[in-house]
């Protein structure tokens, strides 16, 4: 599997883009356009769903050598054996993540402030999402947070993989890594696509 410092592209499969029947065909184009690593969302979909899911597309995303992440649901994780798990602010800590799932798998942490960042950084992480940078429907009621900060969130982490992540397309993705971003995280920009994979082949060949 692809180590997290390699990774520049992080695609996100989300179940209020793609129905469940598409899972597997969504994922596909994205390997193949080149994402590094890949997490499964679903903010609307039962736990037997997201689970079911899971299972079909990891192999998928293991032929590829591109880790599988599940947000929120570190059991779902466990049970399909994915290599990670993403959380947000008000889920499982990362400390019971850590204990329930041991210092291997992969722990991400979303954060919507600078000092949400630095308070991440000093927790067993192992990267962080920071924004939204821009309003987006993906993830509505959180006040975007621009790019002003993300130079410094960089400058003071230099060792934490940053994923800046919130209405990144591929019109203002340049503009976000002039602002100093290495790493984006796309959602609906990739997922909405007429052509899946090359929108993703597009965006890697930015980073
Ligand atoms: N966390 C912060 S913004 C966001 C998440 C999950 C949604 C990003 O989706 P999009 O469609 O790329 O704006
Ligand atoms: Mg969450």
């Amino acid at each position: 599997m692809k180590a997290i410092s390699d990774c520049f592209l992080y695609g996100i499969l989300d179940g209020d883009y793609t129905p469940r029947e598409q899972a597997c065909e969504t994922v596909t184009k994205m390997l193949d356009g080149g994402i590094d690593i890949l997490q499964l969302r679903a903010k609307n979909w039962s736990m037997d769903e997201i689970s079911q899911t899971a299972r079909a597309i990891h192999p998928l995303s293991q032929a590829a050598g591109v880790s599988l992440i599940i947000n929120d649901y570190p059991e779902i994780a466990r049970d399909i054996g994915a290599e990670g798990v993403h959380v947000g602010q008000d889920d499982l800590s990362v400390k019971e993540v850590r204990e329930m799932l041991g210092s291997k798998i992969l722990l991400g942490l979303s954060t919507h402030s600078m000092a949400q960042a630095q308070n991440a950084a000093t927790q067993d992480v192992d990267y962080i999402g920071f924004g939204p940078l821009f309003s987006t429907a993906t993830k509505p009621d959180y006040q975007p947070i621009g790019t002003k900060e993300i130079a410094q969130v960089h400058q003071e982490n230099p060792h934490l993989p940053v994923f800046c992540i919130g209405g990144i397309k591929q019109q203002n993705a340049a503009a976000v890594l002039e602002a100093g971003a290495r790493r984006l995280v796309v959602v609906s920009g990739i997922l909405q696509a007429a052509d899946i994979e090359d929108y993703t082949r597009q965006l890697k060949s930015l980073l």
